[in-house]
């Protein structure tokens, strides 16, 4: 009987002894579960902190790249800006520095599209009638200045005098005989000219800077002459007066058919002229 109380109480004490360790068992599982769990969090944190730190890292570089071209582009366009400045600078140099300049024979004032006049005077030339005379018609100033040989002369001069109207029809029928004005004329917005007989317009891409009528000498003067041109509507020199003082003389010039091809030209007609620009 007692043996069989023994044999219970083992039973009971080796049951307990499983369940505990059994007990155990699980606790130490769960400890180990709850272990794993903090390491792969933390594991996963470092990681996910690892991360981010590449990415600032490389965003900041891409941003100091970015820093880097935006300081490269604002030099060039600083260079370009420069290199405008500069150009736009020689430009107004060269707009400055080019000009043209021409007569404006028959008027005392300048067109006014963009000239300035650089002095008003008296149209002037050799005598008609001298077979020494120079060719050319002159623009005389009105404020001669003397150079210290004045009054120095020598026997055989060439001489200067002042200019008529001749031709009494074409320039003004009450201009026979009454002195040339003529005006020196310059624009800085083109640099060449060019006088061209027989047009009354420029060619295209040309600004006009007056047109008129072709004058020259008379045909059975002495004296050679040149041809120029007299503004459409001419103008007596103030003061001139109207005698018939002669000297370098306007006339009109007509077309002569033959070695002058006609057409497109006219037998006897009276030349027109145009001074042009570009
Ligand atoms: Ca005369």
């Amino acid at each position: 009987m007692a043996s069989s109380n023994f044999d219970q109480d083992n039973v009971v004490r080796c049951k307990m002894n499983r369940r505990d360790i059994a007990l155990v068992f699980i606790a130490v599982l769960v400890l180990i579960q709850g272990a794993v769990t903090v390491y792969i969090i933390v594991a996963n944190k470092q990681t996910t902190n690892g991360e981010l730190q590449t990415k600032l890292q490389m965003q900041q570089d891409e941003i100091e790249k970015q820093q880097d071209e935006n300081k490269k582009q604002k030099d060039e366009i600083k260079e370009h800006q420069d290199k405008l400045t500069s150009i736009y600078s020689e430009l107004e140099k060269a707009k400055t520095n080019q000009g043209v300049v021409y007569v404006r024979w028959g008027r005392k004032d300048c067109p006014g599209n963009g000239t300035e006049t650089v002095y008003s005077g008296y149209a002037g030339g050799s005598y008609y009638n001298h077979a020494g005379a120079a060719v050319d018609y002159v623009c005389l100033p009105p404020d001669p200045s003397w150079g210290p040989k004045k009054d120095i002369r020598s026997y055989a001069p060439g001489y200067m005098y002042g200019a008529e109207y001749e031709d009494e029809v074409l320039f003004n029928k009450n201009y026979k005989n009454k002195d040339v004005p003529c005006a020196v004329c310059r624009s800085s917005n083109q640099s060449t000219s060019i006088m061209i007989p027989a047009r009354t317009t420029c060619y295209t891409g040309w600004d006009e800077a007056y047109h008129g009528y072709l004058a020259s000498g008379y045909n059975s003067h002495v004296a050679a002459s040149q041809y120029v041109c007299v503004d459409e509507i001419p103008q007596a020199l103030i003061g001139g007066g109207s005698s018939d003082d002669n000297g370098k003389l306007f006339y009109q010039v007509r077309t002569r058919c033959g070695s002058l091809k006609c057409p497109p030209y006219e037998e006897d007609k009276v030349l027109s002229c145009v001074v042009c620009m570009k």
